[in-house]
């Protein structure tokens, strides 16, 4: 069934009124009718509500910084942090020198009682001199969680002070975890500290081939990036940085010598591409390499904005051999996926990436929306300026940049930029609303209650979300797939992973688990009640 205003407004009538208003502008029912239609994003979670969101800790230790190989992340505080920040993101690496991957690695300072009464500075200087020690990284991240800030302890002193004795790149985040409301506010800070001190520190000043280019947002979940830059690769591109899956601190040094940024998660970066054109004059495209088609496109817009002929040639060359190869391979999921419904329900960027490829296969999504994401990746960049900041966001530092006196070279002149603007998304996000199709529902911070309550209006049949929801769908009698991790499957990016994707959500509508569980509306009606003797002296009218 579909929801409409009514619908939707017995489910939220469960809450209180106050709750009941709050929550009703963070859900829209998608209308193409309407000029234009507002979300409230990136606002405080009513307290009680059992949302899905994590903290700023999570966002820049756990999401941006945690994926850099050749650094060591020391997490500062009590211990539990950095534990279920290790490696659960099934962010893969590979080391490009021997022994220099230090992801399997678990470092924390592991800050007990006495450390809170009496500072943890000294620990945390101890700390950083035994990991130069041992493990001889490349670099150093230092993530403070939430006693850090309480206490005041300076880490940033403590990094400058490490940085002069050991002749290494050694960075603090203050990335507490109350900070902002969700790990959104994590990715602003790991965004600046990355872009103010590393991104540019290296030597280079020409790129180190013809077509070389830097990918932002991607995050080598089940190993998207590796697929992703086999076709790059195979294209022509040189990858200088990917930031930040399988990336390293010696890549991103020098990423300010690309001649294009490619931004596929928009939520997470956008701040350093936008930081980037700011400060070197490098351009960035909106790409996303998930699905085939929205591949193909991207790979498209890059060779138009390169705008080679032998490029182009390539491109198209390398898509008709990968689209023979796949499309072979995703008939018989289509078959089986064919006119089923899903829900998309993911972070900050995939639950707009996922619909492409789910539509691929016969599937529609039927709700989607975004734990944490701004108003811009809903309705689009053209936004940003009535955004209004708010106590929460104003606490999270804005880096002002200005162009690089020696290394700024605007890449495509006035005239360029402005014809190419026409064609593809560059330094553009349009969001996701607008691709949404009219009566879908969409949902910012979508809880635990509205989770159920919209699963069982409209009967999704197959429900995509993370760890934290996915075996309310289960329950249910719904497979669940989850989109943050894989369930330890992947890469779902670029053609093979389509495939991939394909198989694995074939797999969970074939599995004969579903025999042994009934969803509670197969046997129970959807509406109960009594029927109730007419009172003696009533008449029958
Ligand atoms: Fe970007 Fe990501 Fe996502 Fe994200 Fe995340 Fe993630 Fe995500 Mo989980 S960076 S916003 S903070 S694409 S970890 S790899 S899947 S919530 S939609």
């Amino acid at each position: 069934m579909a929801v409409n205003e009514r619908v939707l407004d017995e489910i939220l009538n469960s809450y209180p009124a106050k709750v009941k208003r709050t929550r009703k502008k963070h859900i829209l029912l998608r209308d193409s009718s309407l000029a234009h239609q507002e979300i409230e994003a990136n606002t405080r979670t009513v307290p009680g509500i059992m949302t899905n969101r994590g903290c700023a800790f999570a966002g820049c230790k756990g999401v941006v910084l945690g994926p850099l190989k050749d650094m060591v992340h020391i997490v500062h505080g009590p211990i539990g942090c950095a534990y279920y920040s290790w490696l659960t993101r099934r962010n893969k690496a590979i080391p490009k020198e021997p022994g220099k991957n230090y992801l399997t690695y678990c470092v924390s300072t592991d800050m007990q009682e006495s450390d809170i009464v009496f500072g943890g500075e000294k620990k945390l200087a101890r700390m950083i001199d035994e990991v130069v020690e041992v493990l001889k990284p490349n670099a150093i991240t230092i993530s403070a969680t939430c006693p850090v800030g309480l206490i005041g302890d300076d880490i940033q002193a403590v990094a400058r002070a490490a940085q002069q004795k050991h002749g290494l790149n050694i960075t603090a985040y203050n990335c507490e975890g109350y900070k902002g409301v969700s790990q959104s506010a994590g990715h602003h800070i790991a965004n600046n500290g990355l872009m103010e001190l590393v991104v540019g520190q290296g030597d280079w000043e020409e790129p180190p081939a013809k077509y070389t280019i830097n990918m932002l947002g991607e995050y080598n979940i089940g190993g998207d990036s590796w697929e992703i830059e086999r076709v790059l690769n195979e294209i022509g591109y040189h990858v200088q940085a990917v930031m930040t899956g399988n990336g390293s601190y010696e890549d991103l040094k020098n990423a300010h010598v690309a001649e294009l940024n490619l931004v596929q998660c928009h939520r997470s970066i956008n701040y350093i591409a936008d930081m980037l054109e700011k400060k070197y004059g490098t351009p960035w495209l909106k790409v996303n390499f998930i699905g085939i088609r929205a591949t193909c496109e991207s790979l498209r817009n890059m060779a138009l904005y390169f705008g080679d002929e032998d490029l182009i040639k390539k491109t198209e060359e390398v898509i008709a051999r990968e689209l023979a190869e796949t499309e072979r391979q995703l008939e018989p999921y289509q078959k089986i996926c064919a006119g089923k419904t899903t829900f998309c329900f993911v972070g900050g960027s995939r639950g707009h990436h996922y619909q492409g490829l789910y539509e691929e296969i016969g599937i529609e999504t039927t709700l989607a929306g975004y734990e944490f994401a701004h108003r811009d990746d809903y309705e689009g960049r053209d936004v940003l300026p009535n955004i209004k900041p708010d106590a929460d966001s104003k606490n999270i530092p804005e880096l002002h940049v200005v162009p690089d006196e020696r290394r700024y070279r605007l890449k495509l002149s006035n005239e360029r930029t402005e014809e190419l603007k026409d064609k593809i998304p560059l330094s553009h996000y349009k969001g996701m609303n607008m691709t949404m199709k009219d009566g879908s529902l969409i949902v910012d911070d979508m809880n635990h209650y509205e989770t159920e309550e919209f699963i069982r209006t409209m009967k999704p049949d197959i429900f995509s979300s993370g760890i934290k929801d996915k075996y309310v769908p289960h329950k249910m009698g719904i497979p669940a797939k989850q989109l943050h991790n894989y369930d330890y499957s992947g890469p779902y990016a670029g053609f093979k992973g389509a495939v991939n994707f394909a198989r694995d959500i074939s797999m969970s509508f074939t599995t004969p688990t579903w025999n042994f569980i009934e969803p509670p509306w197969k046997n129970k009606p959807l509406l109960e009640g009594t029927i109730e003797k007419p009172a003696k002296n009533s008449s029958a009218d």
